[in-house]
Order: C-alpha cells, then structure tokens, then sequence
C-alpha cells in the first residue's frame, strides 16, 4: 500500500505518517506538503527512509500532483490552511488552498482512479446552543461561519461531488477539535501552555464559556485509518471522542497542571462570528467500523502535552513571538 499524504509536515498529517508507518508495516508513504509556516520538518524526524519519502510542493499545482498520485494507491488529504483566526485576517490562501487545491487532488484521483480521502471539520456544521442537547451528525445541514470552515464545506461538497459525478473512491471524515503533541503555538491549547511557559497570561476570547469538543490527534489518526481501510466508498463520518469542555476549563486545567492559580489569565477581544459549540456525536464510526478513542483521560493527555511541550521548546520558540505580535494587533 503506497499513501500520498498531503499536508504530512503539518500537527495532524505528521501524527497520522508516525501512526501509520507503525501501525501497518507493508505501507510506504510520500508526504506532499508545501512546508508552509505550519509545517516543519522536524515534525518528520527519524523515520524510515526505506518507508517514507518527502516531496515539497503545494497540491494546487496539477503538474506536480499528477506525477506523484499515479505513483500511489490512495491519497490521504490533511493539507489546509487550518486557522479560523488566520482566515479572518486574510482569506486568500484558504481558497487557494482548500478548495482549489482539494479540487486538483480530485482531479488527479478521477483521472488516474485512485482512492481518496478527505480530512475535514465538524466547522462545516456551524455551531449549537451551549443548552441545545443535539450534537452534530452525518445528517446535519452544513451552515460554516467563517472563511475557514466555508472552504472546508466547500471541499467537502467538492468530494461528494466528484463520487457521484465521476465515480471516485472516496471517503469523508469530520472531526472535532485535536489536541497533542506538535500543534502550532497560534491554536488555543498550545498557546496557552506556551504562554504560561514564557510568562505570559493566558488569553480567552470573549467570556471564555464556547465549548469545544476535544480529540486527542492519535485517535483522530487511528480513526482516519479505519475509515480508509473499511469504510464504505461515498460516506462522511465524523470522529469525536465525547470531549465536551468550555474553553475556561480548559484553561483552568493547564494552569492547574504548571502550579498556577486557576484564576491567572485574562479575557480579551471576542473573535468574529466566533462559534459558540461543537459537539460531535460519533455512533456510526464506532458501530459500523469498531472504532473507539484510546485517550479517554483528557486530563491526563493535557499533562503529557504540556510535558511535551516543555521538552520541545525548540520546536515552538521560533515561531511565538511572531504568533503573539500579530494577537496582540488585534487585541487578543
Ligand atoms: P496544520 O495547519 O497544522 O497543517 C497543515 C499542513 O498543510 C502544513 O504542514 C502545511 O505546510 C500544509 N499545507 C498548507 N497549504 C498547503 C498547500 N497549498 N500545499 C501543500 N501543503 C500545504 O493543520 P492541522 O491542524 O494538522 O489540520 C490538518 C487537517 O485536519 C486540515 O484539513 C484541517 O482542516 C483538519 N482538521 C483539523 C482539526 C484541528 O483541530 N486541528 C480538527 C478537524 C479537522
Ligand atoms: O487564544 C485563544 N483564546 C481562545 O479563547 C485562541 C487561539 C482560541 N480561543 C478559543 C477560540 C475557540 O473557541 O478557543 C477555542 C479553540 O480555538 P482554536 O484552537 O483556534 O480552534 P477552533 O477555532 O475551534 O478550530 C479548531 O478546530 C477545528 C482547528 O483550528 C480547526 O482546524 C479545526 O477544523
């Protein structure tokens, strides 16, 4: 089994690559990312050679992609410009990338048939109530907020589209908000870690109560792998683990772990359109496919991220202050 994986160098694409190659022997994998500032390198570090090959380049350039995807069985696509916040600054590359670049990867898997599988977000699904006992599922009407989850809508139907147009093998996965090891110090969890790391008080939007629902990243990978090696050819599953948390206990629980008073962070700037709740509930992955999360402590993988993220301070020190100068722009 050859993968092409795109957007491999980025948090949940490089956890997938590690999870793979050790999960399943016979597979070899080319990852396809254009190193942009959300993907490192050194998220790839020391795996095989003989298993594992590395192609720098960006998935909306259809000369590239077609080379590489004949060259495969199956394409794994987590490449995105993945930041809300980011996407409210400028949306140019979030076009760019998730829709014109998805559509290309499309095309190369019509053209050449080979199977395809598309990461995306419970965004797409818009937000819920904080007192609304629905959660999201495969049936939800789409209705995203923001530029970042419009394009991953719009990519999603761009998949449905060519499996019932041209009749590509695909697969869809919506999953909820991950958190672990080699995530970029401009998403929450990170940020707030590394901000009490560097002595900085951590920052919540608005009045803090937006609930998430929290995956740990190995089992969104061992999700994802289950579905491309059983799922059914056309369907969309979504992938949760029951995580439900508001963001000021999330909070309050890092700064629980590192030994500071629970109460030590700020309020700042509400960001735009910001939703209020995701919650996913995941019945048709777990019983059609057998799937369950293995990181049912969410406090207990809090404090090993955070532990990583002591450890690791040379891979996230490049880029905070320039994730901080550009939230402090904008007050937050
Ligand atoms: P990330 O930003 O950490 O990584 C994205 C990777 O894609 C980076 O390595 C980047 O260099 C690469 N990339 C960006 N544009 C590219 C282009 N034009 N060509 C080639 N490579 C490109 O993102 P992530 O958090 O790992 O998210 C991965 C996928 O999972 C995305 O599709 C995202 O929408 C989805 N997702 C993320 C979450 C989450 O909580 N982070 C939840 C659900 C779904
Ligand atoms: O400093 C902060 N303070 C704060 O309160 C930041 C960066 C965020 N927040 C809030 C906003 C959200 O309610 O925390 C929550 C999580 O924020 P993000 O990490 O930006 O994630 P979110 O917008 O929920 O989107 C994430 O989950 C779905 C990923 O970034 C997406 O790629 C994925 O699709």
């Amino acid at each position: 089994m050859r993968l092409l994986v795109t957007g491999g160098a980025g948090f949940i694409g490089s956890n997938f690559v590690r999870y793979v190659l050790g999960e399943r022997p016979a597979v070899r994998v080319t990852v396809l990312d254009n190193l942009s500032y959300a993907g490192s390198l050194r998220s790839l570090e020391g795996l095989d050679p003989e298993r594992f090959r590395f192609v720098r380049g960006d998935i909306a350039d259809a000369d590239l992609v077609g080379g590489l995807v004949p060259e495969h069985d199956a394409i794994v696509h987590f490449a995105a410009e993945s930041h809300n916040d980011n996407s409210l600054r400028d949306p140019t590359p979030f076009v760019h990338t998730n829709l014109v670049g998805t559509f290309t990867l499309l095309e190369a898997a019509r053209r050449h048939d080979v199977r395809f599988h598309h990461i995306s977000t419970d965004e797409v699904y818009g937000d819920l109530a904080l007192d609304d006992p629905a959660r999201f599922t495969e049936s939800t009407p789409y209705n995203p907020s923001s530029p970042y989850s419009s394009t991953k809508a719009g990519s999603d139907l761009l998949v449905r589209a060519w499996v019932r147009s041209f009749g590509v093998r695909a697969t869809i996965s919506n999953c909820s908000n991950n958190y672990g090891p080699y995530q970029h110090v401009e998403k929450f969890i990170p940020r707030q870690i590394t901000n009490v790391l560097t002595g900085l008080r951590p920052k919540l939007y608005g009045d803090g109560l937006n609930v998430r629902d929290w995956i740990h990243t190995e089992d969104h990978s061992s999700a994802v792998l289950a579905i491309l090696e059983r799922g059914r050819i056309g369907e969309t599953y979504l992938i949760g683990a029951d995580g439900e948390r508001s963001n000021r206990e999330v909070v309050e629980a890092i700064l629980e772990l590192l030994g500071e008073p629970s109460d030590a962070y700020d309020l700042v700037r509400d960001r735009p359109g910001h939703d209020v709740r995701y919650a996913i509930d995941s019945s048709k992955l777990r019983a059609e496919l057998g799937w369950a999360p293995r990181y049912t402590d969410f406090r207990a993988g809090l404090a090993a991220t955070i532990q990583w993220y002591r450890e690791h301070e040379d891979w996230w020190r490049p880029a905070k202050d320039e994730v901080e100068a550009a939230y402090a722009a904008q007050g937050q």
